[in-house]
């Protein structure tokens, strides 16, 4: 039997001190287009997402709201599984650092870091920021207006506590070894290079526990909580069902595990977290991939400035597709990127309405009005090129094969992450589609047809069918980024069920032969649906 290959895919879990924003949309759409593509493509997929809830900033956003932490974080933790279930992020698991099987993991990689001699006990004296939850060099510090300052602009204060340090300077030579070995371990390929750099410069032991606080993971015979951090990048194991790793689906994932993040906590995840599986004798991750930020109308997004856009009201106002569809579209993932309103109507009018609704339409009412909603039908024809009608037909067969021509170009987009590059690919289809559509020009065609040139009639019928066939894929390679939309399309071609259980890509793409049009499987239905616009209005 031939056994499909598998993906695990991770976002980082979202501190819970605030309600989410943007960026926390970002990462979980990311996740979810990825995921949902390798399930199109027949792959074992598990894609998890989660929350933070230990820590001094939630312990801190806890006490401003005069609750318990505990109470605190169930209220927040709510309002991120709203936000992943309002865009319609299907995610296989929602981790939250409170549940009990994570105190466990957490736990259990703590206990075999202790064993391994990678943790000892000492005391720490320096600069800590809050908002970070990231320890800082004193060398590292600007002042600021009000006091010295993390490069990040966040504030820090001075913590002196008993601490226990993790082993970190003993990973440089092994980190920039596996790095060497391993150049795809991170992209887009410049961090790569940022992280080589870093790695470079030389590392210091870090420091994983905090004695002073009390709102995170016990460490067992001590009055210490994890370091934050630790107890986080710790969720990525949890996920897979750690300390019990002895089951096949543990490996199978892990060595397929793929975590997306912003460009800001990379170093977390490149340096801290691949050096605390290797001390607990586990594998780095396969791949870390970092995004840019977006900022609002060219400016950093900020409470001060009242910049901030709410991914709730977002949605709302534009509807989750035009969302997804612009966050993906409008730039390259890995780059940073500016929100603007006037570009964002501007491109889901252009590109979503009239590009890919209009087609729809087109092709769909025409049938409706003039076929009777009969599908058109199509038998192996071989018209000679230099025949009457002899470019339409070349037209359909072209058409008709793009989905199939393109897939192995998909795939290799959404292997690299390269989701722009997948949407630029989809996008330039829609375009193929109604360039084709006016030079079938099949009002004139049906014309001929009426006053008997079968001709015309067989030209005609090649073109729609290509044309519903095409539409029919085209659904298809949008799903993972506007399932809605997608699955609208689906419907009024007539197809039955929902798209994710009839369209196996994997599956087909093995039978696929050149004599039928596409790769994707379901057949096209005798009739189709009723037609409908599938964006309601320019916004
Ligand atoms: O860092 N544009 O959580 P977090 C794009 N709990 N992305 C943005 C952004 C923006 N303007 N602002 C923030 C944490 N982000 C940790 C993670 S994982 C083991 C622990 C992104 O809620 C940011 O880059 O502060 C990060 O990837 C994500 O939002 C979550 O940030």
């Amino acid at each position: 039997m031939n056994v499909l290959p598998f993906r695990y895919i991770t976002t980082p879990i979202y501190y819970v001190n605030d309600r989410p924003h943007l960026g926390h949309l970002y990462t979980s759409v990311a996740g979810d287009i990825l995921a949902r593509f390798y399930k199109l493509l027949g792959y074992g997929v598990k894609f998890v997402t989660g929350t933070d809830e230990h820590g001094a900033k939630v312990d801190q956003a806890a006490r401003n709201q005069g609750v318990s932490p505990q109470d605190y974080v169930n209220s927040m933790a709510k309002a991120f599984q709203d936000l992943i279930h309002a865009a319609h992020v299907q995610a296989d698991d929602f981790i939250r650092t409170t549940q009990d099987r994570h105190h466990r993991a957490a736990t259990a990689l703590w206990d075999r870091l202790e064993k391994t001699g990678a943790i000892y006990l000492d005391h720490y004296a320096g600069w800590y920021a809050i908002r970070d939850e990231a320890y800082y060099d004193e060398s590292e510090l600007t002042d600021g207006p009000d006091g010295k300052m993390a490069p990040t602009g966040a504030p820090v204060e001075w913590v002196q506590e008993p601490c226990y340090f993790f082993r970190l300077s003993q990973f440089q030579n092994p980190l920039l070894d596996y790095y060497h070995d391993h150049p795809e371990a991170i992209g887009p390929d410049s961090r790569y290079n940022e992280v080589v750099s870093f790695l470079n410069s030389g590392l210091r032991d870090l420091a994983v526990s905090r004695s002073k606080m009390t709102w995170g993971i016990p460490i067992p015979g001590s009055n210490h909580v994890m370091y934050v951090w630790v107890d986080a990048l710790t969720n990525y194991l949890t996920g897979l069902g750690y300390p019990d790793t002895d089951c096949p689906e543990f490996e199978t994932y892990w060595k397929e595990s793929i975590h997306l993040m912003g460009k800001d906590i990379l170093r977390f995840h490149a340096v801290y977290w691949p050096a605390l599986l290797m001390a607990a004798g586990l594998t780095p991750p396969k791949r870390l991939f970092a995004h840019g930020w977006w900022m609002s109308e060219g400016q950093k997004m900020s409470k001060s400035l009242g910049n901030v856009i709410d991914p709730f009201a977002l949605m709302d106002q534009y509807g989750v597709d035009r969302v997804r569809y612009f966050l993906f579209r409008h730039v390259r993932f890995g780059q940073d990127g500016d929100f603007s309103k006037e570009l964002f109507q501007q491109r889901c009018n252009h590109e979503l309405a009239d590009g890919l609704g209009n087609l729809v339409h087109r092709v769909l009412s025409f049938i409706q009005n003039r076929l009777g909603c009969v599908m058109p039908v199509c038998s192996e024809i071989a018209v000679p090129l230099d025949s009457k009608y002899g470019a339409v037909h070349a037209g359909a067969e072209t058409l008709g094969h793009w989905a199939s021509e393109q897939l192995q170009w998909w795939i290799q987009m959404i292997e690299e992450q390269n989701i722009y590059g997948y949407l630029e690919s989809v996008y330039s289809g829609i375009t193929k589609g109604n360039a084709y559509m006016a030079e079938l020009a099949p009002w004139a065609l049906l014309k001929l047809a009426n006053s008997g040139d079968t001709a015309a009639a067989q030209a005609m019928h090649h073109g729609l069918y290509a044309l519903v066939s095409f539409l029919r894929d085209l659904a298809i390679a949008l799903w993972p980024v506007i399932p809605s939309t997608a699955q609208s399309m689906w419907t009024q071609l007539g197809l039955q069920g929902a798209i994710q259980d009839s369209a196996k890509i994997g599956k087909e793409l093995k039978n696929s032969t050149r004599g039928v049009f596409s790769c994707f499987g379901s057949d096209l239905p005798a009739v189709i649906g009723q037609p409908s616009p599938l964006f309601s209005k320019d916004v």
